[in-house]
């Protein structure tokens, strides 16, 4: 980000007290109102199968409709999401939707871009009622604009409601299951555990896809995560920032590389706040998302391969920047916490920015 910002004259305090107290009443110097557009409605078939596919920057008012929606943990959808959305999506025609409406920018899950390039899909795109762009994930959108009402066939709804409770009967077995990866579990154990008013920092690679693909959907919990979901750089940072702005807990969940990458984070300066944050860290020695790519088999060994970026530094390496004293860095292996990673918790490791 590139800011041009004018410095009043001297750049030196002078003593003289002729900053500004800002406005009275600590109101914004200047008031930014909200920009709202209004959208013509999609010409959409209000009775059709339709689905609603949620991402990165949907706008609010999406969580009472009446069709099933898939959306991603960063999208304020999410608390009303199908919880195996991601996982049903083309295992089946009967849960092909015959329009679609997407809102915001899915980026997570190829599921999503496979339906979204379905040409017997009718691809909408919801206009964003502040003029945010919107995007067209697969070429394929037939038209931006607003919601039209809504009124699917029951058995539509039904079906997809059934389909979930079935699927996460069958996912929730699995992650029980000691063999499933870790990041899954952690992901399911983490979300449900948080306290509510708490917000959540996904890291890029695996973080933000184990909670989209094992976490069940709920209220009360403020997720973020990096937009476009690829750099793992600045995660730490952006960890800190959130929390200091957050009123209550912040959690990260990252990848090892990804807080290695941003270790200088976690140095808070002598006079600088301390966030109120507790970084939950899966160990599981680099970049576990490449053993995902569909070219990781033709690597050998995988954790070897170019792509894979195998750590040699270790977390708790002494070169690493300390963090703010105060920080209690912590390690557990995974079980199953019925409770948050007590507030500064830590193959998972924890360490919490900033003590109160
Ligand atoms: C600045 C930057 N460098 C490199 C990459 C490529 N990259 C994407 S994911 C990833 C691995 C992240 O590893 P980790 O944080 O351990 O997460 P995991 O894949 O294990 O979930 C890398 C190196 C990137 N996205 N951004
Ligand atoms: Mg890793």
């Amino acid at each position: 980000m590139h800011l041009n910002v004018p410095f009043a004259e001297p750049l030196v305090p002078d003593g003289a007290g002729e900053v500004s107290d800002g406005r009275a009443g600590g109101a914004p110097w200047t008031q930014v109102l909200p920009v709202a557009r209004q959208a013509e409605p999609l010409p959409l078939d209000p009775a059709a199968s339709t689905l609603v596919i949620a991402g990165h920057g949907a706008p609010d008012g999406l969580l009472d409709l009446p069709v099933p929606v898939v959306a991603e943990p960063v999208a304020s959808a999410w608390p009303a999401a199908v919880r195996t959305g991601p996982w049903l999506l083309g295992v089946s025609p009967r849960l092909r939707p015959a329009q679609v409406v997407v809102a915001g920018r899915p980026t997570l899950h190829r599921s999503v871009q496979r339906l979204l390039s379905d040409p017997d899909v009718a691809v909408h795109v919801l206009a964003d009622p502040a003029g945010l762009p919107w995007t067209d994930v697969a070429g394929s959108a037939r038209g931006i604009g607003s919601l039209p009402p809504l009124r699917p066939d029951r058995s539509w709804t039904d079906r997809w409601r059934a389909a979930d409770a079935a699927a996460a009967d069958v996912l929730d077995k699995a992650l029980d299951d000691p063999a499933t990866p870790g990041g899954l579990r952690l992901a399911r154990e983490l979300v449900a555990a948080l306290p509510r008013g708490a917000q959540l920092v996904l890291g890029s690679s695996n973080p933000v896809r184990d909670v989209a693909l094992a976490a069940a959907p709920r209220p009360g919990l403020a997720v973020l995560a990096n937009r476009g979901v690829a750099g793992i750089d600045g995660t730490v940072s952006t960890a800190v920032g959130a929390a200091l702005v957050h009123d209550g807990p912040t959690y990260a969940l990252l990848g090892d590389l990804t807080l290695l990458h941003d270790t200088t984070g976690l140095v808070i300066g002598q006079d600088e706040p301390r966030p109120d944050l507790t970084i939950v860290v899966l160990n599981d020695d680099g970049g576990g998302i490449f053993e995902l790519l569909e070219q990781a088999p033709r690597s050998t060994p995988p954790r070897s391969s170019g792509s894979s970026a195998p750590r040699t530094a270790s977390i708790s390496a002494p070169s690493a920047p300390r963090p703010a004293p105060g920080t209690s860095p912590r390690t557990w292996t995974m079980s199953r916490p019925r409770s948050p990673p007590s507030r500064g918790c830590g193959s998972s490791r924890c360490a919490r920015a900033g003590a109160s």
